[in-house]
């Protein structure tokens, strides 16, 4: 199939780098959010999110003339949603006595109504945002149906998972496999040749309810790994071993890679994805579920560490470095940085927080400091909550002359223990019981 036109729905981090790329490789894109901010910020050349390499894909895609932005979706050969599908923050399910997360699936379903008015014979839909098993199938298609036309046999549906890497979004997009899954063969072919526009790694075919499995498989697996390794953080403790000493070791074995532990895991997907699989069927998910909450129980994990380190935590002042999800990215959705920063805050301590990537984020109850300095000036102790580069390159001989702090607290591994020792700070490290 020949693709001349793409109406792209959500301009996020997934959908911004989607209709750029395709814009890039010569197709005609309309981006479309419903946010008019957005919208705004884009036209006049600003970027509203943080990829490396984004600000300048994008302005060339502008510049050429290729890709638009408008609030309204309109007629095109090919239709792509990428919206968000959260969970809901207040409601929950109940399995079993136990409380389940909820997919808010109302992005994708409104974004899916308003391709409804737009779409023509021969059109293909693809749905990319990771979502509950059988959703092209059960909610997209029938919504797109409301057309008048027929799904699978007047136009094509495929569910494609976006897979990429925040941080790595532009590399991974065009390199890595691609996962087409088609309501009907002739719909996966479609998606195949829309994709084939841009993407060098292989294009698999498949249906559409196996892609939106492989890609919640995907993500399942990584929360579970991590969830391993954050226990293994707890037992080490518990026999005095250095978790971190330990996890080299073990990943010298051949067939053996275990992740990091961590201060637990965040962002908008590998803590959101695996309560998709949990909603549709608690009845055989429970280690899936019991996963989520191993990982979202760590920031207490690293509130005792610091517990253990400066005793009663009233009134002590601590500098918090990094509240993004994760390293070099600036993404705070679902941290677990910010969760530990109102743990510590909920026990008394004053925390100032450092985010070198957002330093003028706008959390509600949290102190955002305007530099690394002005967070660690008074404090008692600072505390590494992301691996950010900047924070990894720090010099304890220099810091030690800009704080009062002479406790460094590291719950990501970042720091030589024997440098900020020797610097005159004491030390200590998550999964470990000695410096
Ligand atoms: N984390 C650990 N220990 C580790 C690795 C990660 O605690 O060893 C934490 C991170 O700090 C972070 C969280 O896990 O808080 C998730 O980070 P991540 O780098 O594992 O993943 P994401 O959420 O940035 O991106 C994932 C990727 N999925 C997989 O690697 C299977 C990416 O390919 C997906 O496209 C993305 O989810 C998505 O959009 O679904």
């Amino acid at each position: 199939m020949n693709f001349q036109k793409i109406c792209i729905l959500g301009l996020g981090y997934i959908g911004l780098p989607t209709a750029s790329t395709f814009a890039r490789h010569g197709l005609k894109v309309v981006g479309v959010d419903t946010n008019p901010r957005i919208i705004e910020t884009l036209r006049s050349g600003n970027l509203h999110i943080h990829e490396p390499g984004l600000g300048t894909v994008l302005e060339s895609a502008l510049e050429s003339g290729n890709l638009t932005v408008s609030t309204d979706p309109e007629e095109a050969d090919a239709f792509l949603i990428a919206v968000p599908t959260p969970f809901y923050p207040d409601t929950h399910g109940e399995y079993d006595g136990r409380q389940y997360r909820r997919a808010d699936m109302r992005a994708v379903i409104s974004a899916t109504e308003a391709i409804v008015p737009h779409l023509r014979q021969g059109n293909l839909v693809v749905l990319e945002s990771t979502s509950p098993p059988r959703t092209t199938v059960d909610l997209v298609a029938p919504i797109l149906e409301r057309s008048g036309l027929i799904a699978g046999s007047d136009f094509f549906v495929c569910y494609s998972p976006e897979r990429v890497l925040p941080g790595q979004i532009l590399r991974e997009l065009i390199e890595n496999p691609r996962i087409v899954g088609g309501i009907t063969p002739e719909s996966a072919a479609a998606g195949r040749d829309l994709y084939a526009t841009f993407v060098k790694g292989e294009i698999l075919e498949t249906d559409a309810t196996t892609a939106e499995m492989v890609k919640l498989m995907e993500n399942t697996t990584r929360d579970v790994n991590i969830a391993i390794a954050n226990e293994f953080s707890r037992l080490a403790e518990k026999f005095g071993v250095d978790v971190w000493e330990a996890i080299t070791l073990a990943n010298r074995h051949p067939r053996i890679n275990i992740l990091n532990p961590g201060p637990g895991v965040g962002g908008h997907c590998i803590s959101v994805d695996p309560w998709f699989l949990v909603e549709a069927a608690p009845e055989l998910t429970s280690l899936i579920y019991q996963a989520r909450q191993v990982n979202d129980a760590q920031p207490h994990f690293v509130l005792e560490k610091v517990r253990q380190a400066l005793g009663s935590l009233k009134e002590k002042k601590i500098a918090a470095l990094g509240l993004a999800y994760k390293p070099d990215v600036d993404d705070l959705r679902e941290s677990p940085a910010t969760e530990v920063v109102y743990l510590l805050q909920q026990e008394g301590a004053q925390v100032k927080v450092w985010e070198p990537f957002k330093p003028d984020a706008d959390m509600q109850g949290i102190d955002m400091a305007c530099t690394l300095d002005e967070a660690i000036l008074d404090a008692d102790a600072l505390l590494l909550l992301v691996k950010h580069t900047e924070f990894l390159n720090l010099n304890p001989q220099e810091l030690i002359g800009k704080t009062n702090a002479r406790m460094a607290i590291d719950t990501v591994n970042g720091w030589d223990a024997k440098k900020w020792q020797k610097a005159g700070f004491q030390f200590a490290r998550l999964g470990a019981t000695k410096p």
